[in-house]
C-alpha cells in the first residue's frame, strides 16, 4: 500500500510559496493576490498599471503576504516578458504558482462589423500574452520539479455568444492551450488548471465598452454575478490540493447563470 501523503506533499501549505499573478492590478487578479496573501504566500505581481500594484503592496502585507514584489509588464510584449522574468531578483526566481490571469475583451460588435484593433488587442493579450508568460515561467518549474500553472478561461470559451466571436475564440484557445500544456507536462510534477468563470463583476465590462461605465453596469443589472473573491477562492482551492491531484478545469457561474447564453435576470 502507498504511504499516506505527508503535509509536505500538499501545496496546502502556501506559506512562503512564490505566487506570480499577471493582471493583479484589478478584479480577479487583485482578489487572487489577497487570497494568497491570507495564506502567507510571497506575491509576485505584474500589470501595466504599476501605480495600482504599488498601492496594493502594503495592504497585501497587512493581510499576511510574506513579501510582495511588483513590476510593470505588458504581456503582449514578448521581449519585455522574457526580460522581466529572466531578470527577476534571485530570491524571486523560483516561482511555485503562476496565475496567468491578464486578459480583456474589447467591443461587442457583430464580427463582420468589428474593429481590427479590438481583435488584435484581445488576441495579443489573451492568447499570445498567455503563451509568452507560460514559455518564460514553465521551464523553471520543470527544472525545479515543482509548480502549478493556473490559466484563466471562461464560460465564453465553451459557448460563443453573439458579438463575442473574437473574445470567445481567445478563451476557446485558452482551453486548447491549457489541455495541451497538461499533456506536454505529463511525467513532470507540474500541474495545469483552467479556471473558467461565468460573469464576474470587475472592470471587465468597462474595459470591453472602452470606459462606458453606464453600459458596463447594465451587464450586471438584475442578477447576482460572481465576485472576484469567488474566483480567487477556486484558484486557491485548486492549488492547495495534494500534489498528486491535478484539477484540470473548474467551470463556475453564479446561481443566476446557466452558461454564456442563459441568465436569470430579474429586470
Ligand atoms: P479586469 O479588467 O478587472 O482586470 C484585468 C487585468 O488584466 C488588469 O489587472 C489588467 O491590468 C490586466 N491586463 C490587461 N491587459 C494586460 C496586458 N497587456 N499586460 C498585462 N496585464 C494586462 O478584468 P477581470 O479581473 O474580470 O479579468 C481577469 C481575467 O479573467 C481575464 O483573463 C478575463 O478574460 C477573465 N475572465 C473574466 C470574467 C468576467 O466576467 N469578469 C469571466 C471569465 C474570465 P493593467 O490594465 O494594469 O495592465
Ligand atoms: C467573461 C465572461 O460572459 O462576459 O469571460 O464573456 S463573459
Amino acid at each position: 500500500m502507498t504511504a499516506p501523503l505527508s503535509y509536505d506533499d500538499h501545496m496546502g501549505n502556501l506559506k512562503d510559496k512564490i505566487v506570480f499573478i499577471t493582471g493583479a492590478s484589478s478584479g480577479i487578479g487583485e482578489a487572487t493576490a489577497y487570497a494568497f496573501a491570507a495564506q502567507g504566500a510571497r506575491l509576485l505581481l505584474a500589470a501595466r498599471r504599476i501605480e495600482r500594484l504599488q498601492a496594493l503592496q502594503p495592504k497585501l502585507q497587512e493581510k499576511g503576504a510574506a513579501a510582495v514584489h511588483a513590476f510593470a509588464l505588458d504581456v503582449r510584449n514578448k521581449a519585455e516578458v522574457e526580460k522581466q522574468l529572466s531578470g527577476l531578483p534571485e530570491t524571486w526566481k523560483a516561482i511555485d504558482v503562476l496565475v496567468n490571469n491578464a486578459g480583456l475583451s474589447r467591443g461587442l460588435e457583430k464580427l463582420h462589423e468589428g474593429k481590427h484593433q479590438d481583435w488584435e488587442e484581445m488576441i495579443d493579450t489573451n492568447i499570445k500574452g498567455l503563451l509568452y508568460v507560460i514559455r518564460a515561467v514553465v521551464p523553471g518549474m520543470v527544472a525545479r520539479g515543482r509548480g502549478h500553472v493556473v490559466n484563466l478561461g471562461s464560460t465564453a470559451g465553451e459557448i460563443t455568444y453573439p458579438g463575442g466571436s473574437v473574445y470567445c475564440g481567445t478563451k476557446a484557445a485558452e482551453h486548447s492551450i491549457n489541455d495541451g500544456l497538461r499533456q506536454d507536462l505529463l511525467g513532470t510534477p507540474v500541474r495545469v488548471t483552467s479556471i473558467d468563470p461565468g460573469m464576474v463583476e470587475t472592470e471587465f465590462s468597462e474595459v470591453r465598452f472602452h470606459g462606458d461605465k453606464e453600459r458596463a453596469a447594465k451587464v450586471y443589472q438584475g442578477l447576482t454575478p460572481l465576485t472576484p473573491a469567488d474566483v480567487a477562492d477556486a484558484i486557491v482551492w485548486a492549488v492547495s490540493r495534494p500534489v498528486h491531484v491535478n484539477i484540470a478545469r473548474v467551470l463556475m457561474t453564479s446561481i443566476d447563470q446557466a452558461n454564456s447564453l442563459l441568465f436569470n435576470r430579474k429586470q
